[in-house]
């Protein structure tokens, strides 16, 4: 941000607002994390503001402070489209293009609101008046650190804030591990924990409230796994007959991916996990190294992300989809196994 985006910011900040504060479709830890540690910040500065999701969310994500004041669009669209209307200024935290947004893609194309994107995601579009956007950084819940240290806050950080934040860059740098996160990660962090964040206490109400058909249906997706070791991959499949025999709840396959880049010597790692109801193949990339699944994603699957994390998907079934896979990777023998 620089210093007229900051001085534009604290103009917006210090008139009376109605502030909606949006993030992406299918929210993780980074997007909830985010919008709620901005939501308490404006809230402890006297202004009103409302968090709107596209949907909902995993329920490890519900534990945060002011989880229940999230209205979520599909549960109460009127009183979403309503805020959405009257807003004058509205955060758009962890996304950077409106395609992201799922059905509220509309109501802000049309919003009279000023914009405010958060995010750390790569080729923004260009709605927002202030647009604080740097792929460098680990996670937007590091950037909404920075924003409330730009406007000269840091003490305002209470332990709510904190929580919330710290959840962020822990979910979105695989507990500080992926090479997004840097020394400045870890000064954001300690500076959290000074400042009440529960170091212990987020990663129990994360990690550790798994349910047993969770576990039966991570077993299943580890047993689906192919390995292609002459292209430096693996991946695995999960079908919607699968996912409703280990009875599927949302966020029961987040992380799973991750499996495939622990084995050696393989730096592309994806699952395709089939959606019937939505008529397609949803599919996440991992990679290690140069690999840029951001590309690949875009290129071949309607998605992208990060260099190292994206996603997409596929109108194919499963089986078309990994065998269209699978000839691509011909394409990238060279760069997989380099
Ligand atoms: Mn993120």
């Amino acid at each position: 941000m620089n210093l007229e985006d900051i001085k534009v910011a604290k103009k917006l900040l210090s008139k009376e607002q109605k502030i909606v504060i949006i993030p992406h479709k299918n929210p993780d830890g980074d997007a909830i994390g985010s919008t709620l540690g901005l939501w308490h910040y404006l809230n402890n500065h006297g202004l009103q503001a409302t968090i709107v999701s596209p949907n909902d969310y995993p329920g490890f994500l519900k534990w945060m402070p002011g989880n229940d004041k999230i209205v979520n669009f599909e549960s109460d669209s009127i009183g979403a489209k309503k805020l959405i209307e009257e807003a004058t200024l509205i955060f758009t935290l962890d996304f950077n293009h409106l395609g992201r947004i799922g059905q509220l893609q509309p109501l802000l194309e049309e919003a009279s609101a000023t914009f405010i994107m958060i995010d750390h995601h790569q080729e923004p579009s260009d709605y927002a008046k202030i647009m604080y956007s740097d792929v460098s950084m680990s996670s937007t819940c590091e950037m909404v650190y920075n924003f409330i240290e730009f406007l000269g806050d840091l003490d305002k950080i209470t332990p709510e804030i904190a929580n919330c934040i710290y959840t962020g860059i822990m979910t979105d740098t695989g507990s500080f591990k992926y090479s997004s996160t840097t020394s400045r990660t870890h000064t954001v962090v300690s500076k959290l924990i000074e400042l009440g964040a529960n170091n212990t206490m987020i990663h129990n109400k994360v990690f550790n409230t798994n349910s047993p058909s969770k576990l039966h249906l991570l077993g299943c997706a580890l047993k689906n796994m192919v390995i292609l070791q002459e292209y430096g991959t693996a991946y695995i499949t999960l079908s919607q007959e699968e996912l409703d025999t280990y009875e599927y709840k949302k966020g029961d396959t987040e992380g799973i991916v991750n499996y495939g880049l622990t084995l050696e010597g393989i730096q592309l790692a994806v699952i395709f996990i089939e959606n019937k109801e939505e008529k397609i193949i949803k599919i996440s990339f991992r990679s290690e190294g140069d690999f840029s699944v951001n590309e690949f994603a875009r290129k071949y699957f309607q998605g992208g992300g990060h260099n190292n994390a994206a996603g997409g998907k596929s109108d194919g079934s499963l089986e078309e989809t990994t065998s269209y896979f699978r000839k691509l990777l011909e394409q990238y023998k060279d760069e997989l196994i380099a």
